[in-house]
């Protein structure tokens, strides 16, 4: 085949041509390099507005269109709370509710501000709703001696017992106890899940733990157990004895004193479900046995005189009151409240659950947990490995 010749002048042109062709792939790239670069400008810039806002695209999650429980999310909380809420929210509305979208009630002592309303209501995929606590609920009951009250304050703060001071504390353990389940906003509903600042979910959880509940017959969910603070309860297991005395039918056939009690019943081991996770029937705390043992608790004072805390006094009624089967241990969900973890120590459990804990900080089979016990009494099987975290 004939080779193409290229006459000089021909050779000339060919070169103007390449460096013409260069010239102009340098001034596209430095154009292309500098509409990125120096101006900052990128081709998808959110449209601005004549009202000034940006225009961005929603992204909703479709409407939960199944059958759902008579359930709620539930958070007392103060207004100066509500950044710490916050990532509280967002966690359980990732792992659980953005998938089944429960409604959410915020209780107060004060009027909820339009700020708290506002950024709470961005996160949650249910219907939120606020209510205010009257304020005959959030004080002394009249008949409470108030110098015996403060001097058991400063005798507690001269301990140096956590909240042993505290008036609006007695107030929110007495109120979580036995009143937030009247408020006129909780009457809809038959199932609640109890939230707090601060707290977090560290594994996906792919089914609706209210009809598990149901379909399954349990009563109340928890997660962490753990012993609590002996000054502060000094006189609760005399009086719930004292109670039980007088209303022996509403023990449950089948209850769990065992797990709160070493010595059948003659004293209280400390055990109890942390309050500030609970997964639990309302008409639990309904239920005549529980309405009249709150009344004797409340009349003995002891929210007051002493410090008792919301989570022994559920925590004791749900053991004397269910039968041993309604009560749950939510094994695989992850949970976290300062400065306790319990994190799925079993590899194919926190793995498969997408779990983001360290299983070495789990507190879940610690000596000052009682869930080993919780397993124990009820002879349930411990994952694989407990021990190995028993330390
Ligand atoms: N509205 C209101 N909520 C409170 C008050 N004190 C505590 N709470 C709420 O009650 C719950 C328990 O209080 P927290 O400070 O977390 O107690 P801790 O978990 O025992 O240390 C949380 O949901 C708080 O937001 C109060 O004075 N007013
Ligand atoms: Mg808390």
């Amino acid at each position: 085949m004939a080779e193409a010749k290229i006459s000089p002048g021909k050779k000339r042109f060919g070169k103007l041509l390449g460096l013409t062709l260069v010239g102009l792939v340098t001034l596209f790239i430095v154009f292309n390099v500098g509409s990125f670069g120096g101006s900052g400008r990128i081709n998808s810039a959110p449209i601005l507005e004549s009202n000034g806002r940006y225009k961005v695209d929603q992204l909703k999650y479709p409407k939960y269109t199944g059958r759902k429980e008579k359930a709620t999310f539930v958070t007392l909380a103060r207004n100066d709370d509500l950044y710490s809420l916050l990532p509280a929210i967002k966690s359980v509305e990732d792992r659980f509710n953005h998938k089944f979208q429960y409604d959410w009630v915020f209780l107060n002592d004060e009027e909820f501000t339009d700020e708290f309303k506002r950024v709470t209501s961005s996160l949650v995929s249910g219907t939120t709703k606020y209510g205010l606590i009257p304020k005959e609920q959030w004080s002394f009951p009249p008949d409470i001696d108030q110098q015996r009250a403060a001097e058991t304050r400063r005798q507690m703060k001269a301990d140096k017992i956590i909240y042993g001071d505290s008036i609006s504390y007695r107030f929110m353990c007495r109120y979580e106890s036995g009143l937030f389940y009247r408020h006129p906003l909780m009457q809809e509903y038959e199932w609640y899940w109890r939230v707090e600042p601060d707290v977090k979910l560290y594994c996906d959880i792919d089914y609706d733990v209210f009809k598990f509940m149901r379909e399954n017959n349990k009563k109340y969910g928890f997660t962490i157990s753990i012993k609590e603070y002996e000054a502060t309860i000094k006189s609760l297991w005399a009086t719930t004895k004292q109670f039980i005395d007088q209303h022996p039918e509403y023990l449950a056939k089948n209850n769990m004193l065992d797990f709160i009690s070493d010595d059948e019943g003659s004293s209280y081991n400390l055990c109890h479900f942390w309050s500030n996770f609970e997964i639990a029937s309302l008409d639990l705390w309904r239920s005549p046995a529980y309405s009249a043992y709150f009344e004797h608790l409340d009349k003995a004072g002891g929210f007051f005189y002493e410090r008792w805390g919301d989570a022994p006094v559920h925590s004791i009624a749900a053991a004397l009151f269910l039968n041993r089967d309604e009560i749950h241990h939510f094994d695989s969900m992850g949970y976290f409240h300062p400065p306790f973890h319990a994190c799925p120590v079993d590899d194919d459990v926190r793995l498969s659950h997408k779990c983001d804990c360290n299983p070495n900080q789990d507190f879940t089979w610690k000596g000052y947990s009682c869930t080993t016990k919780f397993y124990t009494v009820n002879g349930l099987t411990k994952p694989k490995n407990w021990q190995l975290h028993a330390e």
